[in-house]
């Protein structure tokens, strides 16, 4: 069973960028669950695919319940229905690194973890480090693939810009761009990654 955690600022496709790998991970036989944490713009409630299960973690905007309750829920989820993959969304203030250091202990049999994702709409994102959240750079930091999201729409400076910032702020990070809306090729080898990785990936930069 792979965990893959999916950070990102509110309404930067978390949600849709989840459905689409869901999809695509259950068209290939796998079964899926998808932990949420809050409802957002997007919800999870028009899945008809059987082979993904929706679990939502309630209270997840305390840090020490959210992990408390994420980790039941998963327990729950995985007993139940033994999947291959759990994608779980995450509210941006919530560290993922903490989140995967209060998981790992579980002693859950095959688990393992995809590389962190980040999610960013090139398009709101602020690029003056003096005007950004202390945890918005921590969220950079932590994550081991960052995902340029909504490119179909975005100005190639524009895209050029965010890269050249989030290169700077994560140097070992591996910088896709994507678009949820859109899912091509590049999309493809985003969620290949994921199947195909462990944690880190320093040696794989675009
Ligand atoms: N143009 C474009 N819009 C997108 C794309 N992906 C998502 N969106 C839109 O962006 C908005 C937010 O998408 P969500 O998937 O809800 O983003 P989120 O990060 O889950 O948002 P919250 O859960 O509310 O924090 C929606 O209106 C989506 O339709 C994309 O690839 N291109
Ligand atoms: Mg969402």
């Amino acid at each position: 069973m792979k965990i893959i955690i999916i950070n990102g600022f509110p309404g930067s496709g978390k949600t849709t960028t989840i459905k689409e790998m869901a999809k695509s991970f259950a068209d290939k036989g796998k079964k899926v669950v998808i932990i949420f944490t809050e409802e957002g713009r997007v919800s999870y409630n028009d899945i008809k695919n059987t082979n993904i299960i929706t679990k939502e973690v309630l209270n997840a905007c305390v840090p020490c319940s959210l992990r408390f309750n994420l980790e039941s829920t998963l327990k729950n989820a995985t007993r139940e229905s033994n999947p291959d993959f759990v994608i779980i969304e995450l509210l941006s203030t919530a560290s993922s690194s903490q989140i995967k250091a209060s998981l790992e202990p579980m002693n859950i049999p095959d688990m393992s973890f995809a590389p962190v994702v980040n999610i960013v709409d090139p398009k709101t994102f602020i690029t003056d480090i003096s005007k950004l959240p202390k945890f918005a750079i921590d969220r950079i930091k932590e994550a081991d693939i960052i995902c340029l999201n909504k490119t179909e729409s975005a100005k190639d400076e524009n895209i050029r810009n965010v890269k050249d910032f989030l290169r700077n702020a994560n140097p070992d990070s591996t910088i896709l761009g994507i678009s949820a809306h859109k899912p091509d090729e590049e999309f493809r080898s985003f969620t290949d990654q994921l199947l195909n990785n462990d944690g880190r990936m320093r040696d794989m930069k675009s």
